[in-house]
């Protein structure tokens, strides 16, 4: 494989340059138990049974109406999957388990404070909270089938027994991230068009209660600016009776859900039988434009794919403690932590809090008290496990049969500790690529049949079709060890339906660039353009380098660089704003941000503090920048385009290149002196 691999995208950022790696693979022990194991999968899911081959993971669930059409592409690239087919998700993941297992254990939830002790809720347990709550939210909220219902919650079981109360009734959930900010929450509220916020009084994080309804006030006050008008506001307690936050309740609009609950006890509510391809949520994920995108997910198909995955990839038996560290606020969380797993039947966990508090050992002792068998987590949690508490796995008696890791490529050095140390040299590991779009995985090795490859993802799933693309359209053939686009030529059942509302983004930013014919109803005519850059080995795995457009992956969590960046330009002095990615040893990535001013204002430190707060008012937390370099000129084209590639290399101490076509390539060194001293 050729050492050198040049990405000649835009301003491809390679996050990774590694050598390839040998195989790894799984054991006798692992390979009797796993629940596929047929070698013939491959040849079932190729092209060629397309997409006739998806029947089989349709028939994981349960439907009131069989389909009768597998796709329908009339409107492509816009499809519908299992059409005529009649199904509720809420069903799925709940009722249809409660005839065998309704005293087994759905969700685990493991709380912060220690003193608290561990929550076990069952098929049953959950089946009573999802129908009050459902009961509350059609006749008290008055939401009905096809109405938009922004949350904004953290990681606690209300979570999951809210969204499943939407999936019931037919109510299309927007979960927005708990760490997002009160105003991020309102453009998601505004252009989703939900009269109903859904949100919690507080919540814990590294030992702190934090007080969360106030983002609640800043996110209605803004989005009925914006004109989108919040009739209610329903808010979880945390403590019941105990905790209050700190500003009132507004009269009239707000309302405690645990108080209303009480006119719902022992309320049942018939789950609504959906067609196939009504959505059944909206998850918004970062851009290139400031504007994040509402991706929509439609019921029969994300919910076959995820149920498949989860059985074949994440290997869930119903008798499986499984433990997905992500947050439910992101993809990761909807489809392995909520849908896919409950669909399987599996004891799920939720966590509240962070990994590293109160101390590294915590997700072994998590591990070690409820027998977790199956972990999912990134690489940014893996990186920082690995620094503050390399021996700590060894101290806690636990067994992992199999392990993911999602979010972000990692390192082979990583990979081999993860593997070693958590995994204690006994559990299999999948690197799962896909997407928020994608709903589920796209790349990955299937645990019993395809050997593990530090570093590579794997070839694409059965039934996904990986091809890769240079800028001019020219397929890169496997083991051609060059970097280029990588898309996927056909459609699958997991896949976003549209962008909500906005049906021209959705086909401009995926489908377009590498589109055979515009007017056509035929999948093969319209590659899925993933976004990100890759290389094909000879043995047909994929490892994935990064993102080829504007977005950076902080610890996991995409952010749109255009995003943060109209954060900055809001603050008053600023006049340009751009944001390239440095390399962190932990989070993977961090934004660093530069700032020209306009003429008359003067770069100062509490400047400097201004516009990082406005990111973190604006956004949140996560997306504050490393650094806010305020510099006196960007570097620029000669046409006025900011040299982003430019400002990434020095913020990376990379060599710079040829400045010299530049408009003003004297600021380079001047940044240099700045950035570098
Ligand atoms: C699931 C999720 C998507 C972007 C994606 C890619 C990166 C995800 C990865 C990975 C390398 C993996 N990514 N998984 N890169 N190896 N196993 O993370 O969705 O938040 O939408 O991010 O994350 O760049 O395009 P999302």
């Amino acid at each position: 494989m050729a050492e050198k691999e040049v990405v000649e995208t835009s301003e491809a950022q390679i996050a990774v340059h590694w050598q390839e790696e040998g195989y790894y693979y799984p054991s006798t022990e692992f390979i009797a138990q796993a629940n596929m194991t047929d070698k013939g999968i491959y040849e079932r899911f190729s092209l060629d049974n397309f997409p006739n081959c998806y029947k089989e993971y349709a028939d994981l669930l349960d439907w009131y109406e069989y389909w009768d059409e597998i796709l329908d592409t009339s409107d492509a690239p816009c499809y519908k999957w299992f059409k005529g087919g009649k199904i509720n998700a809420s069903y799925n993941c709940i009722d249809r388990h409660l005839k065998n297992n309704k005293n087994k254990t759905a969700i685990h939830f493991v709380p912060e404070p220690l003193e608290e002790g561990y929550q076990h809720i069952t098929y049953q347990e959950l089946y009573v909270r999802v129908n009050e709550f459902a009961a509350l939210l059609k006749d008290f909220a008055g939401l009905k089938r096809g109405d938009r219902v922004t949350l904004h919650m953290p990681m606690v079981p209300e979570l999951p027994v809210t969204m499943l109360a939407c999936a019931r009734l037919g109510v299309i959930h927007s979960q927005v991230f708990g760490g997002f900010s009160g105003t991020a929450c309102a453009d998601r509220i505004v252009d989703s068009g939900s009269n109903v916020l859904i949100t919690m009084d507080a919540y814990y994080r590294s030992g702190g209660l934090i007080d969360h309804r106030q983002n609640a006030d800043i996110a209605v006050e803004h989005a009925e600016k914006a004109g989108q008008k919040v009739d209610k506001v329903l808010v979880w307690q945390r403590y019941p009776g105990k905790y209050s936050a700190k500003k009132p309740m507004v009269e009239g609009r707000d309302f405690f859900v645990n108080d209303l609950l009480k006119n719902y006890y022992g309320a049942r509510v018939e789950p609504e039988k959906m067609n196939a391809e009504d959505p059944l949520f909206l998850m918004y994920t970062s851009g290139t434009t400031g504007k994040p995108k509402g991706c929509q997910h439609g019921t029969g198909g994300y919910l076959a794919y995820v149920t498949g995955t989860s059985k074949y990839v994440q290997d869930i038996h119903p008798e499986d403690v499984y433990w997905c560290m992500a947050d439910i606020g992101w993809i990761t969380g909807h489809s392995y932590i909520v849908y896919g797993p409950l669909a399987n039947c599996a004891s799920t966990v939720i966590y509240e809090g962070v990994p590293t508090y109160p101390d590294a050992g915590r997700s072994w002792r998590i591990a070690q008290d409820l027998d977790v068998n199956i972990f999912h987590t990134a690489p940014t949690a893996i990186r920082a496990l690995r620094k503050i508490g390399p021996d700590e796995p060894a101290k806690y008696n636990y067994h992992f049969k199999h392990m993911t890791t999602v979010g972000e490529p990692i390192e082979p050095e990583v990979w081999k500790w993860y593997h070693k140390e958590v995994g204690k040299g006994e559990a299999i590991i999948v690197d799962t690529w896909w997407q928020t779009e994608t709903g589920g995985f796209l790349c990955s090795t299937l645990p019993a049949i395809t050997p593990m490859k530090p570093g590579s993802a794997g070839p694409g799933m059965p039934g996904i079709h990986p091809i890769i693309y240079d800028d001019e359209g020219n397929v890169l053939p496997q083991g051609a060890g060059k970097a280029g686009n990588i898309c996927i030529q056909n459609p699958w059942p997991g896949m976003f339906q549209t962008i909500w509302g906005d049906r021209d983004r959705f086909v401009d930013t995926y489908f377009a660039r590498y589109c055979k014919d515009p007017n056509s109803k035929d999948w093969r005519d319209w590659p899925y353009l993933t976004g990100d850059a890759a290389v094909e080995a000879e043995d047909g795995y994929f490892r994935i380098l990064g993102r080829i457009d504007d977005v950076i992956n902080v610890s996991g969590h995409r952010l749109g660089t255009k995003e943060i960046e109209s954060a900055a330009l809001v603050v008053q002095e600023v006049a340009e704003a751009a944001v390239v990615p440095v390399n962190h040893e932990i989070k993977g990535k961090e934004p660093d941000l530069y700032i020209a001013l306009k003429p008359g204002f003067d770069a100062s430190d509490e400047l400097a503090k201004k516009i990082s707060d406005a990111i973190c008012e604006e956004i949140g937390k996560i997306a504050k920048p490393r650094k806010v370099w305020i510099v006196k000129d960007m570097p620029k084209t000669r046409s006025g385009k900011i040299m982003r590639r430019v400002l990434g290399a020095l913020s990376n101490k990379r060599d710079v290149g040829d400045v010299m076509t530049l408009a003003n390539p004297e600021i380079v060194e001047e940044i240099r002196e700045m950035v570098q001293k």
